[in-house]
């Protein structure tokens, strides 16, 4: 028979038993309509910005190989952190916290946030998983999560997020009969997860997902917030403790060990960089613009 998916739900409490079973959850009523209608406000007049600046990114060209038609990718604005203190928001929603921290254990780091636009009849984001980076066979926890913050309800029709259960299960990565399975699975595709604006997706980062097809006029827009287990990351913190006088004279290849060269997406700035692209501090500007592209300085006292 086959298997009962989660239902959207306001008890964190039923959420936590869905995140257990099936590696994904969504909790309804996850961020008041207030922050919700400020956030998407900011992101919509920041990605007409940055549009202006050619700054921010489209898809297309990062996950589908260079395939990807730019006009008909997922747009991101990256870096939300700099884009306004309505940003913090998500990272103080204690429920939705507790989740991810079923997932990662009590102590987790932010590894990115960012929005995304679905807009009508972009190309899908294609299956994967959040710790595709990690060399196989993964240990038979999560090593990531994530959460998606619907600010548009998510439908079967507007792109709305698509997992494939069961796909955060450890696998046999060298029995041919699983690896058959799993390739069965994605290849029928995954199951949109819908739920009203305001709710929170959240999934244990082994489950493959993508984006679905807008099919509507109108674009789907969520912020994603992608989370760590805290030993992901270098005992020294190389961007703060070497100044910047010195790391000006350092050859690529120190650069490269101190953590500035992108490897497998991790180490971007503003976006997904190339493969072994070594990193700078981005000139400005690159925190809030107005739709013009000029800088706005919230936060600023
Ligand atoms: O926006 C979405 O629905 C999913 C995006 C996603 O899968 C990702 O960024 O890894």
């Amino acid at each position: 028979m086959p298997e009962v998916l989660p239902c959207p739900t306001a008890d964190p409490s039923q959420a936590a038993r869905n995140l257990d079973r099936h590696g994904f959850c969504v909790l309804t009523d996850a961020l008041p309509s207030g922050i919700r209608a400020e956030m998407r406000a900011r992101i919509t007049e920041q990605a007409i910005g940055e549009r202006k600046l050619d700054a921010g990114t489209d898809d297309g060209a990062v996950y589908l190989g260079g395939a990807g038609r730019a006009e008909r990718a997922n747009r991101r604005v990256w870096a939300l952190m700099n884009k306004g203190e309505i940003f913090q928001q998500p990272l103080m929603q204690a429920d939705v916290l507790q989740l991810v921290s079923q997932v990662l254990g009590p102590d987790f780091l932010l590894s990115a946030i960012q929005a995304n636009f679905v807009s009508p009849h972009d190309d899908p984001l294609p299956f994967h998983s959040d710790q595709g980076y990690v060399t196989r066979p993964w240990p038979p926890y999560s090593l990531t999560a994530s959460v998606i913050w619907m600010l548009d309800d998510f439908t079967e029709k507007n792109g709305a997020t698509t997992v494939v259960p069961g796909t955060h299960l450890p696998q046999e990565d060298d029995d041919p009969n699983a690896m058959m399975v799993r390739a069965r699975l994605i290849r029928k595709g995954g199951i949109p997860i819908c739920g009203p604006a305001g709710s929170a997706l959240i999934f244990d980062g082994r489950i493959m997902h993508g984006t679905g097809i807008n099919t509507t006029d109108a674009t789907r827009l969520a912020v994603l917030t992608y989370f760590c287990r805290p030993f992901l990351r270098q005992q020294e913190n190389f961007a703060l403790s070497v100044a910047p006088h010195v790391l000006d004279t350092l050859p690529d290849s120190i650069k490269a060990l101190l953590g500035f060269q992108v490897w497998k997406t991790l180490g971007s700035v503003e976006g997904v960089c190339a493969e072994g692209a070594i990193v700078e501090r981005p000139q400005a500007p690159t925190g809030a613009v107005n739709t013009t592209g000029e800088p706005l300085y919230v936060g600023a006292t």
